[in-house]
């Protein structure tokens, strides 16, 4: 799906700003205005409505948010048509043109449009009602354990009990745009190119879906805007002399799709692409050839005030934070991140493991993480989880809209499912194959690993390339012996090894939480110096392996979560805190992190 952008044949319109609010009941009809209801306040697009409220009942609502804006279209000339588009609406949306249901979308992490109608444009004004409903069950992603409560006067209360550690930001979360674009136009374009043995040169492939036009022409710009090759599109365009993408040193090429009728240009689009190879082989993750070691994050879209609402400054801080601590790398953790965040790692050649929402796939995951480790009941993941259509539809969506960004080098299929319950196999074949297929460029594949499921009992790691591991030895695990850790873990990175030799391993998440200020003598969890000597523990090991091909730390910064006995405000393993402060680990992270390098650290 394109991003909308302007160009010779296109215009953008941000309706970003205030909107009308309330949450609960209301019905568009074309007649009423939200602004005319007591109940209604005033909102702002794009941010979570959770924060900036100020109320508690409303920071926990669930249930429909409604969010009304009138619009003064401007005009809209006859071989044009114009479409919203919605960067993301949490979870659920429905969007009303005056009244009447214009559009519909599940899942609160990928872009969607309405094409508006002859009539919608005649209408002055246009009232524009969205509605986002941000309830989870288990036929959604993320997948949520859904109630409902009788109150004492009698009423009925929704309740989202997270099955998954961050909290349950809402609203619409990201831009909405109004664009033009010609009745005739480009509706996406897939690069695909081939690298000569020696990566020197290459020949890019570009498939365009568009409407019936005489001409279609694609030419390849370089970063100065000189045209390189030009052709039609499904043919080989050969570039010479290739400067490719590296990590860390982004190179990012114009591929320019333009439509002809006759001699008269009818639409242009400029799609930023990036060449380079990825593959995995002989336990190497291989970048342009040569093993690629991840240092990075676990990270999530999460800062004051804005909660899940994009926040441009936060993603350029944080990754230029990335960057100086010496990292290259991180996964999207634990849904798919804005499109702008994909299009700044694009350009700032950070390494990225892109992530559907799929996390809380693990029936009483809650209870799983219980100290006690008592659960009442025997988990039944595979049979009480109705998610399967929800999981192809966010693949095919995510890959759609992901697939031309050179940053992204792996797909995630989920987060920590209970990949070692029966049914768990039967469910996820064909959800990996589905990436496979849809995936012009075939970047490999993982599956994140929780530790229940541990080498021998996990059911699916041969369907995946890469062993993407999520450990705790020293947290949750061996707390507090940090000697123990270290036995263990080295235990257990030997045992995948033994099952899959020819496998990559990394960790995807390890850390402990950690209260800024807090100091000890002692290997006293929460402090600061336990955090770091978790970290070295850990560390030890990793360096002695070398089928060990990346560490990427558990959290970037500290991040809200739902209340729980073992959260106190938010989840603390943070190397920065919420607000990005260093804690004293970020130094011995960029002690280590600059002195490795990213490529050919392991040979
Ligand atoms: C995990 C989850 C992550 C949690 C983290 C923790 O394994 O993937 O969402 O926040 O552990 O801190 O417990």
């Amino acid at each position: 799906m394109l991003y909308p952008q302007l160009s010779a044949k296109r215009k953008v319109y941000d309706l970003n700003g205030l909107w009308q609010f309330k949450q609960g009941n209301y019905a568009p009809n074309g007649q009423n205005r939200l602004s005319d209801d007591p109940e209604s306040e005033l909102m702002v697009v794009p941010t979570s409505f959770n924060d900036v409220l100020v109320d508690k009942d409303k920071r926990l609502f669930i249930g429909d948010n409604w969010y009304e804006r009138v619009i003064d279209l401007p005009e809209i000339a006859e071989d044009e048509e114009a479409v919203l588009r919605f960067g993301s609406v949490t979870h659920q949306a429905k969007v009303y043109l005056n009244g009447r249901l214009a559009g519909e979308h599940k899942g609160g992490f990928t872009p969607f449009e309405v094409v508006l109608t002859e009539k919608d444009l005649a209408e002055k004004p246009l009232v524009l009602s969205v509605c986002a409903n941000n309830e989870l069950n288990y036929t959604t992603l993320p997948v949520g354990n859904y109630l409902e409560k009788k109150m004492p006067d009698g009423r009925i209360k929704k309740v989202v009990k997270e099955n998954f550690d961050f909290f349950n930001y809402a609203g619409i979360h990201r831009p909405v745009k109004l664009y033009t674009r010609p009745k005739h136009h480009i509706e996406d374009i897939i690069v695909q190119y081939e690298l000569s043995d020696d990566l020197k040169s290459a020949e890019v492939m570009v498939k365009v879906e568009a409407g019936a036009v005489s001409k279609v022409v694609v030419s390849i710009l370089d970063e100065t805007g000189k045209v390189l090759a030009q052709g039609a599109p499904d043919q080989a365009l050969v570039l010479e002399s290739v400067t490719l993408w590296q990590p860390l040193k982004a190179y990012l090429y114009t591929c320019r799709v333009e439509l002809f009728d006759g001699d008269k240009l009818v639409d242009r689009y400029d799609e930023a692409f990036g060449i380079r190879k990825v593959e995995v082989k002989n336990a190497q993750f291989l970048i342009n050839d040569q093993p690629f070691y991840f240092k990075g994050f676990g990270k999530h879209e999460d800062t004051y005030i804005n909660g899940r609402g994009l926040n441009e400054a936060a993603n350029l801080m944080d990754l230029n934070l990335l960057k100086d601590i010496g990292a290259n790398s991180f996964r999207t953790s634990h849904y798919p991140y804005s499109e702008e965040m994909m299009r700044l790692a694009d350009r700032m050649g950070i390494v990225v493991i892109d992530e559907v929402p799929a996390v809380g796939l693990f029936q009483n995951f809650t209870a799983a993480l219980d100290l006690l480790g008592d659960k009442a009941e025997p988990d039944n993941t595979w049979t009480v989880m109705k998610t399967k259509e929800a999981h192809e539809a966010v693949i095919r969506e995510l890959v759609k809209r992901d697939k031309n960004h050179a940053c992204v080098v792996m797909w995630v299929v989920a987060n920590e499912p209970s990949s070692h319950e029966a049914g768990a196999r039967e469910y996820f074949e064909s959800l990996i194959q589905l990436y496979r297929d849809l995936d012009q460029q075939k970047r490999p594949v993982t599956l994140v690993n929780i530790m229940m499921a541990m080498p021998g009992k996990d059911l699916v790691a041969d369907l995946i390339d890469v062993i993407c591991l999520n450990r705790y030895y020293g947290w949750y695990k061996d707390h507090a012996e940090l000697e123990d850790a270290k036995v263990h873990l080295k235990q257990e990175l030997e045992d995948w090894h033994r099952l899959y030799p020819d496998k990559p391993i990394m960790f995807t998440e390890y850390g402990a939480d950690t209260l800024p200020g807090y100091h000890s003598l002692w290997d006293i969890p929460y402090t600061e110096e336990y955090q770091c000597d978790y970290y070295k523990a850990n560390h030890e090991v990793f360096d002695s392996l070398p089928y060990f091909v990346g560490e990427q730390v558990w959290n970037f910064a500290d991040f809200e979560t739902n209340v729980s006995l073992i959260r106190v405000k938010g989840n603390h393993k943070g190397l920065f805190s919420r607000n990005r402060d260093p804690k004293q680990v970020v130094r011995l992270f960029k002690e280590r992190w600059t002195a490795i390098p990213n490529l050919g650290y392991k040979p």
